[in-house]
């Protein structure tokens, strides 16, 4: 693709459209102060969100894929309608399917503001007997990424969803960071047959793979990145819960989009519906959104 197959969402130095890796198209968003994001329309997929300093929040695979069919490894993937295994595809369909631009705004507090919208397709239908329309936005002010999600049902049916943002927090140490703000809660332990146990530290640290669904959580979780010394807030709404996982060694071996050490350099701390499935009545919306700022 050309940069210019998207002219009516351009807004100069703001928001661009480039040639993305494996020759996906890519909306480059910049901000005046000097912040950054860029987003996939693969998935609309957030890849990269970096400060005012040129930092790198995100994390991304250097084995990733990008590529029409397969998901990204990292960043920030949008999981809809199936969180995990089902009987649809791990995760669903949202993530690999291509979203299309639906408006470009610059805000009068300097916010660069996109919206990325999916709705069904003989292919959707085919696998998930559904009509939907998503969109997704995402606003990058300094030094914030806000990125919502509406869903609705623009069919005659009831249907139950899961939904996520699946991001991947870039850390310098995954054995000097912790995850604050989740003690208290009962969580699922994915890794143990879904066992319901009461979260009791303060600081979640890594040593070994975590995968945990945490129901109800607060609605403000800290990552502490003890070696860079930075903290990334989340504060999500209408997001009742949280997944915080690692695969550590044996897990990033075996998945080959990863490489084999870079477990090293991420945590993912997810916001969305994922411990039940939530019914979304014909014609009703569900509206949710996380705001990620970094401290
Ligand atoms: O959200 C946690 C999780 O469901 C883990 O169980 C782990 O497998 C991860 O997502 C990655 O899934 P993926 O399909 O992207 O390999």
């Amino acid at each position: 693709m050309t940069g210019d197959i998207m002219p009516g969402f351009e807004i100069p130095g703001a928001v661009t459209f480039q040639e993305g890796l494996g020759g996906l198209p890519k909306m480059v968003l910049r901000h005046a102060d000097g912040d950054g994001a860029e987003v996939y329309l693969h998935g609309a997929h957030i890849t990269s969100w970096t400060d005012s300093g040129r930092n790198e929040l995100l994390f991304v695979s250097s084995k990733s894929s990008f590529a029409p069919g397969t998901p990204i490894r990292g960043g920030i993937p949008v999981i809809f309608p199936q969180f995990c295994d089902g009987p649809l595809p791990k995760h669903g369909f949202a993530r690999v399917s291509n979203w299309h631009p639906v408006s470009s705004r610059l805000l009068a507090d300097g916010t660069v503001a996109v919206e990325l919208g999916l709705r069904e397709s003989p292919e959707t239908l085919a696998i998930w007997p559904h009509p939907f329309r998503l969109i997704l936005g995402i606003g990058l002010g300094h030094g914030s990424l806000t990125v919502s999600l509406s869903i609705k049902n623009t069919g005659k049916e009831p249907f139950l969803f899961q939904t996520a943002l699946h991001t991947y927090f870039r850390v310098e140490d995954i054995r000097k960071t912790s995850v604050q703000g989740l003690c208290g809660i009962t969580y699922i332990d994915s890794l143990d047959g879904d066992a319901r146990k009461p979260e009791t530290q303060p600081e979640i640290t890594f040593a070994e793979e975590v995968d945990r669904i945490y129901p109800s959580a607060p609605d403000k979780i800290l990552i502490c990145d003890g070696s860079s010394g930075r903290t990334m807030q989340v504060a999500k709404s209408g997001m009742p819960d949280v997944v915080v996982w690692n695969p550590w060694v044996e897990k990033s071996r075996r998945l080959s989009d990863l490489g084999d050490d870079e477990y090293k350099y991420f945590v993912c701390v997810e916001t969305g519906i994922m411990a039940e499935p939530r019914a979304l009545p014909a014609s009703k919306e569900w509206h949710g959104e996380t705001v990620f700022s970094s401290k």
